[in-house]
């Protein structure tokens, strides 16, 4: 169900039916929690993390208008080699991939500051721009607003649609024309294993012949370098991280207080990922208008905020085989630190 907010942006609406029943001993430390919005059905998902016996919170927090900012400003960072090789490999192999299409719907999930279909738009014919539409599909709203009036400007001929949600939400994508649905970014390393070959398995699932998905996942390499990607010398991941606390008050009202947490980010080896956590240096007791009691934290005890998993080309063909896609091709860097894959059904 979309349900506009402005122009063309569109939010997605069905998020809240993801979320259909609520436990009773979740019911009795909660307030008032209806569920009828977008709004609450986030808050609903913040206070079910923090609540969890390991506490967590969904890395989809990161990116309210400034912790999008933040990470566009990591991806700019000596130490965060993904975004720079991805493009360099996206940029090197365009023609190939993009240079003839024409008559589709170019589908991004989680577009960002639009940087990357930028590469892609650059390889197509500005007469055939004028049968693609695009749809970004982004988290952020400010991030879409953005990207559109930068896309205009920059590709008068091409249409663009953008959507405001979570791009787990697939059903409303358009289904007219052929369609390429681009995930850029290793996003989909941010779910946990099984989760991310549901989802991938749902964009199989809502694929057409001949559609295809082009998917950029970082690779494992060297742990100093990945290590040093999430511990950049400018603190401005750290910063990131952080965020989420300010993102968490906003949403349910908490009184979280920054420099009571550390920046945590390291290589977890036994399964290939970058896990980044906010460790309590002192004893806290949050609370918010939304929790029938406080949060207790004892120092050293962290909240789980981010996973980035790394992938083997091993992991890649058992994902692809999960989510029943097949691949056709993998484009990689001269140091193969990250891949592009083109797959279909
Ligand atoms: C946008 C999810 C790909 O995992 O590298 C950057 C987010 N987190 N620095 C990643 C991120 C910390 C990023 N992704």
């Amino acid at each position: 169900m979309l349900v506009p907010i402005q122009s063309d942006i569109v939010m997605l609406e069905n998020i809240t039916q993801t979320i259909t029943s609520t436990s009773a001993s979740f019911r009795a430390i909660t307030k008032r929690i209806n569920k009828e919005t977008i709004n609450d059905s986030l808050r609903w998902e913040l206070i079910h993390g923090l609540l969890a016996p390991q506490k967590y919170i969904s890395s989809k927090f990161f990116y309210d208008d400034y912790g999008s900012r933040l990470f566009e400003w990591i991806t700019q960072l000596p130490e965060y080699y993904p975004t720079r090789t991805e493009k360099s490999i996206i940029q090197n192999n365009a023609n190939e991939l993009f240079a003839q299409l024409s008559h589709i719907n170019l589908i991004e999930l989680g577009s960002g500051d639009c940087s990357k279909i930028s590469l892609v738009l650059k390889a197509i014919t500005p007469s055939k721009l004028s049968n693609i539409t695009y749809y970004p599909i982004d988290f952020s709203p400010a991030s879409i607003e953005q990207s559109k009036s930068e896309l205009k400007r920059e590709f008068p001929e091409l249409e663009v649609k953008g959507i405001a949600g979570d791009f787990t939400q697939l059903k409303s994508l358009p289904n007219e024309q052929p369609r390429i649905i681009c995930f850029f970014g290793s996003t989909i390393g941010n779910f946990e294993t099984q989760e991310a070959e549901k989802l991938l398995n749902g964009i199989q699932e809502i694929m057409n012949p001949g559609d295809q998905l082009i998917l950029g996942l970082d690779m494992v390499k060297d742990i100093s370098v990945i290590e040093a990607a999430y511990n950049d010398s400018q603190r401005i991941t750290e910063a990131f991280n952080k965020n989420i606390l300010r993102a968490c008050n906003k949403l349910i009202d908490t009184d979280f207080f920054i420099p009571d947490f550390d920046h945590l980010a390291f290589f977890n080896k036994e399964l290939n990922r970058i896990e980044m956590h906010l460790v309590a240096n002192t004893d806290i007791e949050i609370s918010s208008p939304w929790l029938k009691q406080n949060l207790s934290f004892k120092q050293g005890d962290r909240i789980h905020t981010e996973n980035s998993q790394k992938y083997t080309k091993d992991m890649i063909q058992h994902l692809a085989n999960k989510s029943h896609l097949h691949i056709n091709k993998m484009y990689t860097d001269e140091n193969s630190w990250f891949s592009i894959i083109q797959l279909m059904k």
